[in-house]
Formats: structure tokens, C-alpha cells, sequence
């Protein structure tokens, strides 16, 4: 071999041995962790990154003014004058939802489509002289403005004939065929739990698995919401406040919708380790009830209060399914509508600059110190990449280094849940050059999703996010930081209840029972004040004088863990020896579970100076329960 050959063998040789050890250290890739737990489908995926979408409330009972129907209505009190489900999706998309769910059927049983399998629907109604369809018309709407299309449908039905015999299951079943069928793809299907008749009444063993069955067999893709899901489940409340730790995995073995159902303090927390993917979702409504009222045209949620709920919904772990019920005409109210925009501009603007922009990361744990994994990956702005740690790795801090300091008042975390949800306890701290040290800014449990953490402002360049409790190695895919106008979700929640007097208590003197002095907290304009009575003894009040009374109201406790009267008896009279009964035997519709001000009208004016209040059944079933105020109408 002349030496011209051997330096050119040697060079190659060179080259190659390079190139093997490339190709080798490329391939020394690191294994990425194995999921934790039970995991997301595809679907929940896709439905949890969806995160805000619209509720409709609509029916009968947008036009009798109450929040539960009977089911004995007459059908042709539905006849919205002006019905355009276009404004609703048109409104839906520009406030920044993704989606819509109507009420299909309520407790009621009225179909908003004209379902062969009742004989209350829209086809019995006024509207369009039966010959029109809400169904129809809003899932063309969605269509038209890209929104999913999604259904609520009430298994207790008070207006089937069939109801509380097991042919119901059967009817209930083809309902929803009808439904799914009839109006392309349903993105989520929703199990209303309430059950006003499961203490009396008629009784319905549902069949779940066959609901869930016909669910599957013609949407397959569906999200099935529940108190127990399976896709997703309620989390426990009707005031929009997911729990601060919330999991999205619930044990839901042995559980059901309704009266079976784990307490409302699991559902807003989850199990931590669950058995089963169920997020939660978050429903809430805009006004105080579910159903439009002209009562409440004044009570749309302000801006303030819908950023709290922002925070308390989506901020932690949860998506939110915000109420907007249409009016009589079939239109939103301006008041609600002007309000929803207002919301989409402070969310705008408070997620506007990301301050973590540009900011330089490290941390003091990457998986096999492998640049897949690298702490960058944590705002790079995509979803898939993500940092995590070596296995055993189960606390980790990252340091966040700004470009320049900031003032900031909100911080932004989310899990990759593909993996699961492992994150239990994590804080973020800031460097304080006074004390040359770190000092804690906030705090949070789980994170999931997506949390979002509220703190009074603070101004700094160097932050450190220190995970101090994971179930398994922790995996982050995004961080982010901002300075948020202080008046936008500061934490006030009030729903802006205040008692209804037209005229003032002063005069007023309890006769019975006889509770001393701390029971005139239930007069006293004041609702954070009330009464705990122990028995269901009737409150009779002196008015001081001869009053035109049109109806009365009751503030219940704002807690739904406490006891309220949840059917009564009221009677008035002239003299307080007199008594004419004006309701019997009535209902506080929904009082559990959304604890609001009950306003109740007579049917007709009575002069009256006296009013008896006598529980009959309380939310808890025992004899006690509470009053936070009481107030008469006469006006
Ligand atoms: C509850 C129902 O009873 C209310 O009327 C409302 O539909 C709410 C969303 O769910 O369980």
C-alpha cells in the first residue's frame, strides 16, 4: 500500500469513527418517564383544552319565571317571540367559548326538539306553529360559527307518563338516539343528577349502562358529564369554585349520578388516586338562577365576580360551562351579552404580555440531563415538549431569571396530564437581595391542567418554582407570568345577594318561636347574619301594620352543606288569628345545590298584617335548618 492510500484510509477511518460516534450518542436517547396513574383518552384531551364554553338554559320555565317546572305546564307558554340561535353562537364565539350546551330537556320534560316519544314538546307549543326546532337551529348556528354542539338532557323527567316504571329506561334511551342522531356530532352529553322526587314521588331506577351504551353506540367520541362521569364530572357546586386541590381522578366505583353520588367536597378535590380519569367542570350561571328572569336583569354577574370565577374554574384544573339563558324573545339580554364581552376583554387583558418571555431558565434536576428534557421546554410555547426529572426525582426547583425585574401579580403552571397528574404541593418564591434569600410569593397544592395562582403584587427579577411534593417525577410543559389589572378577580366572590325589602323592617316584631334577641338576625338586611333553628316550628311575624302582600322571600345559608327549608307553607292574616293558607306544601326548587335568594309571588295581592313561614322539609331531611333573612314583597 503506497502512503498516499494509507493517509487516505486513515482519513476516512477518521471520519467514520466520528460519525459512529455521532450516530451512537444520538441514539443514547433517554427514555421519556412512564405515565402515572390512570390517563386522558384522546378525547378528554381534546375536551380539557377546550376549557370555556357556553351553557343555555332555555324552556318553559324561561317564561313561567320559575326554575323548575312541574312538567305540567302548558306547552304553548313556549313561544319565544324573536328566537335567533344565531345571536347566541355569534356571541358564544366572540366572547371566546368553543362550544354550547342547551338544555334539550329539563326536570320538566319538555324536548326542544319535537321528539316523538312525548307529547310535550315544541311541536305541542305556539312557537312556529309547532313546526320548529331549537335543536335544529342552534346546531346549525355552531356549526356556522365553529363552535362544538353539545347536549343536556335531564333523566328526571316530571312530565312522562312512563316515568318511574322501567319502560321509561327505554324511552329515555331512544330520546337520546333521537338527540345524538339528529343534529351531527355532540361533543359532550350532560346527566343532570338532580332529582327532586327521589324522597317521594315516583321512583326511577335509571339504567346507566344503557344510557351510557346509547351515548357510545352514535357518538362514540363524546365527553359524558356526571356527578360521577364517566368523561367528566360536576364539581360540586353551583357557585363556580372548583376545589384549590383538585385531581382530576375520582374513584366512581360503586357510585351514580344524584343521590349515589360522593359528597360534593371529593367532587371539587377528586381522589388523589382515583381509579378512574374524570376532570371536573365547572358550571355556573351568569344570573343568580339558571333560567332567565326580567327579575334579574339587574343581577348578571359582574366582571369583577366572573374573573373570580375564572380563577376559581379554569385557574384550577377545571373547565368552565358559563350560563347565558336566553329571554322570552329568545334573544340574551343585552345586559348579559354587554357583560360576556367585558369578560372576554379582562381575560384579554390580563393574559395579554407573558413576562416570563425571554426570561433564562435552570433547573436543578433535567432527565438524564438530556436536552428533551430541558427546562426551556417550559416556554417554548408548545404543548408536547416538556421538562421532567430523572424518576426518583420527586422534588425539583427551577429558577427563572427575568430579563429585567417586574412587577407581577398571577402565575401560570401547567402538568402534562398525557403522563397524569403528579404535581401535590409546589411554591413560588422570589429572591429577596435584603434578606439574600428566598422568600414565598404563594402556594399550591395540585396543578393539573392548568392552575393559576392570585397574589398581591410583587416586583422582582429572579424567581425560583419549587415543587416540593409529586407523586412521581414531576412533568411540566408551560409557565407563565403576568401583571394583571388588580380590580380583575381579587378574590371577591359575593354573588351580590342583598334581601329584597320594599318596605323597611323596623316595625317588625318576631311573635314566634321565641328565640331572643339573635333571632331578629333573620330581619336585619344583613344576609351574612341568620338563625340556626333547631326545629321546624313556623316564624310568625307582625308587620306593625296592614300591608298589601304579593309574595315574600327567603335567604337560605350561601353554604350548601347547611341546612335550608327546602318546602314550606306560607299564610298571611289580618289579625294573627286568622290565617289564609297562600302557599302549601311548596317547593325552593334546586335550593341545595344553588343556595340562592328565593323570591316567591302570590297568585293575587292579600292585605295582611301578620305572615306565618312553616318549613316542611329541610335539604338535609332533619328537623333544623337555617335562615339568613326574610323579606316580604309589595310592590
Ligand atoms: C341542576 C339542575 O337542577 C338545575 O336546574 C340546573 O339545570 C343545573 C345546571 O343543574 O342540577
Amino acid at each position: 500500500m503506497n502512503k498516499q492510500l494509507l493517509s487516505i484510509c486513515s482519513h476516512y477511518g477518521l471520519l467514520f469513527l466520528v460519525l459512529v460516534g455521532l450516530v451512537t450518542s444520538c441514539s443514547k436517547t433517554v427514555e421519556p418517564p412512564a405515565p402515572y396513574g390512570v390517563l386522558p383518552t384522546e378525547h378528554q384531551m381534546a375536551w380539557q383544552k377546550m376549557e370555556y364554553y357556553m351553557f343555555i338554559h332555555f324552556g318553559p320555565n324561561t317564561f313561567t319565571d320559575v326554575e323548575w317546572g312541574d312538567g305540567k305546564e302548558d306547552p304553548k307558554v313556549f313561544n319565544p317571540t324573536d328566537l335567533d340561535c344565531r345571536q347566541w353562537a355569534k356571541l358564544a364565539k366572540e366572547a371566546g367559548m368553543k362550544a354550547i350546551i342547551i338544555t334539550a330537556k329539563h326536570h320538566d320534560g319538555f324536548c326542544l326538539w319535537p321528539s316523538k316519544y312525548s307529547t310535550h314538546t315544541v311541536r305541542e307549543s305556539l312557537w312556529k306553529d309547532g313546526k320548529g326546532d331549537v335543536l335544529r337551529e342552534l346546531s346549525d348556528a355552531c356549526k356556522e360559527y365553529g363552535l362544538k354542539f353539545g347536549v343536556y338532557l335531564s333523566p328526571w323527567d316530571q312530565n312522562h307518563p312512563s316515568y318511574g316504571t322501567p319502560e321509561y329506561n327505554t324511552i329515555f334511551s331512544n330520546t337520546l338516539t333521537e338527540v345524538l342522531t339528529g343534529y351531527g356530532h355532540v361533543f359532550e352529553q350532560w346527566f343532570d343528577g338532580a332529582n327532586g322526587d327521589a324522597h317521594k314521588g315516583k321512583r326511577q331506577e335509571y339504567d346507566w349502562d344503557l344510557f351510557h351504551n346509547t351515548v357510545y353506540t352514535h357518538q362514540p367520541h363524546a365527553i359524558i358529564f356526571s356527578d360521577v362521569g364517566p368523561g367528566a364530572r360536576w364539581m360540586g357546586n353551583e357557585k363556580g369554585i372548583a376545589g384549590e386541590t383538585n385531581w382530576s381522578r375520582l374513584d366512581i366505583e360503586g357510585f351514580e349520578p344524584g343521590l349515589g353520588a360522593p359528597a360534593g367536597d371529593t367532587l371539587s378535590r377528586g381522589n388523589v388516586y382515583g381509579k378512574a380519569w374524570v376532570p371536573a367542570e365547572t358550571d355556573v350561571s351568569i344570573r343568580p338562577g339558571w333560567f332567565y328572569s326580567p327579575r334579574t336583569d339587574d343581577k348578571v354577574k359582574s366582571v369583577n365576580q366572573l374573573m373570580d370565577i375564572y380563577y376559581t374554574s379554569i385557574g384550577r384544573n377545571s373547565n368552565l360551562l358559563l350560563n347565558v339563558p336566553p329571554n322570552r324573545e329568545g334573544r340574551i339580554h343585552p345586559a348579559d351579552s354587554a357583560r360576556l364581552m367585558e369578560f372576554r376583554r379582562a381575560i384579554d387583558e390580563s393574559f395579554s404580555e407573558n413576562l416570563i418571555t425571554g426570561a433564562s431558565l435552570q433547573s436543578t434536576d433535567t432527565r438524564g440531563k438530556s436536552p428533551a428534557y430541558a427546562v426551556e421546554n417550559l416556554i417554548d410555547g408548545k404543548y408536547d415538549s416538556y421538562w421532567t426529572t430523572d424518576d426518583h426525582v420527586l422534588s425539583s426547583a427551577i429558577e427563572i431569571t427575568l430579563a429585567q425585574p417586574q412587577t407581577f401579580n398571577r402565575f401560570l403552571v401547567q402538568e402534562y396530564i398525557p403522563l397524569g397528574q403528579r404535581v401535590a404541593g409546589f411554591t413560588l418564591e422570589r429572591w429577596d437581595d435584603s434578606a439574600a434569600g428566598w422568600t414565598k410569593i404563594a402556594e399550591g397544592t395540585t396543578i393539573g391542567y392548568k392552575r393559576i395562582l392570585r397574589f398581591p403584587s410583587v416586583t422582582a427579577q429572579k424567581l425560583r418554582l419549587h415543587i416540593h411534593e409529586s407523586l412521581a417525577c414531576p412533568v411540566l410543559n408551560n409557565i407563565e407570568l403576568y401583571n394583571t389589572p388588580e380590580s380583575f378577580g381579587s378574590g371577591d366572590n359575593d354573588t351580590d345577594e342583598n334581601p329584597f325589602y320594599d318596605i323597611s323592617p323596623d316595625k317588625w316584631k318576631i311573635l314566634s318561636p321565641n328565640g331572643g334577641e339573635s333571632l331578629n338576625r333573620i330581619m336585619d338586611a344583613n344576609k351574612s347574619t341568620g338563625a340556626y333553628l333547631p326545629q321546624m316550628v313556623p316564624i310568625i311575624i307582625d308587620l306593625g301594620e296592614m300591608l298589601p302582600l304579593k309574595g315574600f322571600t327567603y335567604i337560605p345559608s350561601d353554604n350548601s352543606g347547611e341546612p335550608s327549608i327546602s318546602r314550606y307553607n306560607f299564610s298571611v292574616s289580618r289579625d294573627g288569628t286568622q290565617w289564609t293558607n297562600v302557599k302549601q306544601s311548596a317547593v325552593f326548587n334546586n335550593i341545595k345545590n344553588n343556595p340562592i335568594r328565593q323570591d316567591v309571588l302570590f297568585d293575587k295581592s292579600f292585605e295582611g298584617r301578620y305572615i306565618k313561614f312553616e318549613p316542611v322539609e329541610t335539604t338535609m331531611g332533619g328537623q333544623e335548618y337555617i335562615i339568613a333573612e326574610i323579606g316580604i314583597i309589595t310592590k
